[in-house]
């Protein structure tokens, strides 16, 4: 059985870049429904039981078929959700060096990665995510994944990873989509994109 996470900092404290509306619907509603779902939907699995939400999103040729777009919009969905949650802080803390080495490696500069990565999320029609992933050979790159989809079951590793569904901003953002992600980069927790590259 998975279980909703807490989140590491109150409803309240990234405000005012994310308002404690939003992110408590999106934590005990949306997030804690992904949960519940997927399940659900593995109670009809039982040998797989023991796998971890990264095993079943990597190997969903493993998944039966019949739970398969279950564990995919939920199983994604409880993934994403609980890695966006640690990707963010209410410390503002600068890259650390490594990173920003890595990121000027593969892009120029953090300022050219953030107008990419900008112009991915807005330039996303409907619901999902813009991702920064390490691929298998080691290079960064910017990806998206629609509704719920992982870059997990595109052999990609998130580092960084941001919701752009409505739900994520709606209430405070409205339309403004480009508004929302900007103002992200305020809270971004770049220790643990790191720490996530490194892993
Ligand atoms: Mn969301």
């Amino acid at each position: 059985m998975f279980t909703l996470p807490n989140l590491p900092y109150s409803y309240d404290a990234l405000g005012p870049h994310l308002d404690k509306q939003t992110m408590e619907l999106h934590h005990t509603k949306h997030h804690a429904t992904y949960v519940n779902k997927l399940n659900e939907a593995l109670a009809k699995a039982p040998q797989l039981k023991e796998k971890s939400i990264e095993w079943l999103l990597t190997n969903l040729s493993e998944v039966p078929e019949d739970i398969r777009t279950a564990v995919v919009n939920h199983g994604g969905g409880h993934y994403n959700h609980s890695l966006f949650w640690q990707m963010m802080s209410p410390d503002k803390v600068e890259p650390p060096v490594e990173l920003v080495s890595v990121i000027n490696n593969n892009f120029g500069s953090v300022e050219k990665f953030q107008e990419q990565f900008n112009q991915a999320a807005v330039s996303l029609f409907g619901s999902g995510w813009v991702w920064l992933v390490k691929k298998a050979d080691n290079n960064l790159a910017i990806t998206t994944t629609f509704n719920q989809g992982s870059p997990l079951s595109q052999g990609l590793q998130p580092l960084l990873g941001l919701d752009v569904w409505e739900h994520a901003y709606y209430l405070k953002w409205q339309n403004k989509r480009a508004d929302y992600v900007a103002t992200w980069w305020q809270v971004v927790n770049w220790p643990v994109v790191a720490k996530n590259l490194l892993s």
